[in-house]
């Protein structure tokens, strides 16, 4: 299986030189790609140093910061090009542990009619560690408010920690994909149910960031909500 792990940095370099080669240490066949947006911090450079010791790590850059989702789709047109068969999502802040990602891959190896795993921090066995409580309030409310108006039966549809296969990522137009923020692991969820694909959750434990800033912010909740409004009115009145 190719696989391709995707990172979104935007200031994120002492992170990163933990993260890679941890995952080349213990994820088989996989290859990295760093989509940077000019972080001022030196991601970009520390990358780059990381490039020597790791052929299979690749770096995009991009001028500006332009949002979690844009990189992501930037990311999985990039991978889709070059036929990687599993495309990744993670967080470079460390709150994703590779540990996680190897039980998510087996998963994904048992079930390969999956097209999506979610690692998922609200389903049995799945927990947080050093989270804020109002954080993890938003989290759990921001989910509840997504199953009703969405009906999804997902647990866990803002987690970044994912699998796709690149079957079902070449069904869904990417382009049409709107949202940057948490909305847009939302969308991504919507878009794969409509693909009729299967997805499962698998139980992560996740860490809150210990370097670097979140970038977290208001704007990115008021578009979930926004959003996942539109959404569900939608499904309610005019599609049902
Ligand atoms: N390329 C790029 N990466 C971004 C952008 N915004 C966030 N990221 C990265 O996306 C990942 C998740 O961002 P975080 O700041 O950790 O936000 P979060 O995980 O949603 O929120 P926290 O729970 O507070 O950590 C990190 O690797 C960030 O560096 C962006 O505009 N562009
Ligand atoms: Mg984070």
């Amino acid at each position: 299986m190719k696989r391709l792990v995707i990172i979104p940095t935007f200031n994120e370099s002492e992170n990163i030189k933990v993260l890679v080669p941890r995952i080349f240490k213990y994820i088989p066949n996989t290859s990295v790609l760093v989509v940077d947006d000019g972080s001022p911090d030196g991601t970009a450079e520390v990358v780059k140093n990381l490039q020597k010791n790791f052929p299979g790590l690749y770096l995009e850059q991009r001028g500006k910061k332009s949002g979690l989702g844009s990189a992501y789709r930037f990311g999985f047109k990039w991978g889709l090009e070059r036929d990687f068969e599993e495309l990744i999502e993670m967080d470079a802040d460390l709150s994703h542990r590779v540990r996680d990602l190897s039980k998510m891959i087996e998963r994904k190896e048992i079930e390969p009619n999956v097209g999506l795993v979610i690692g998922s921090r609200w389903v049995k066995g799945g927990s947080t560690v050093n989270w804020p409580k109002r954080r993890e309030i938003l989290s759990r409310a921001a989910n509840l408010y997504v199953r009703l108006l969405l009906g999804m039966g997902v647990s866990d549809s803002t987690a970044g920690f994912r699998i796709y296969s690149s079957e079902l990522l070449r069904k869904i137009p990417l382009d049409t994909i709107k949202s940057e923020g948490y909305s847009f692991q939302i969308e991504m969820t919507r878009a794969a149910k409509s693909a009729k694909t299967k997805i499962v959750e698998v139980p992560i434990i996740f860490r809150e960031r210990e370097s670097g800033v979140s970038k977290m912010s208001g704007a990115i909740v008021r578009e979930a909500m926004i959003l996942v409004t539109i959404w569900g009115l939608k499904r309610f009145f005019v599609l049902k």
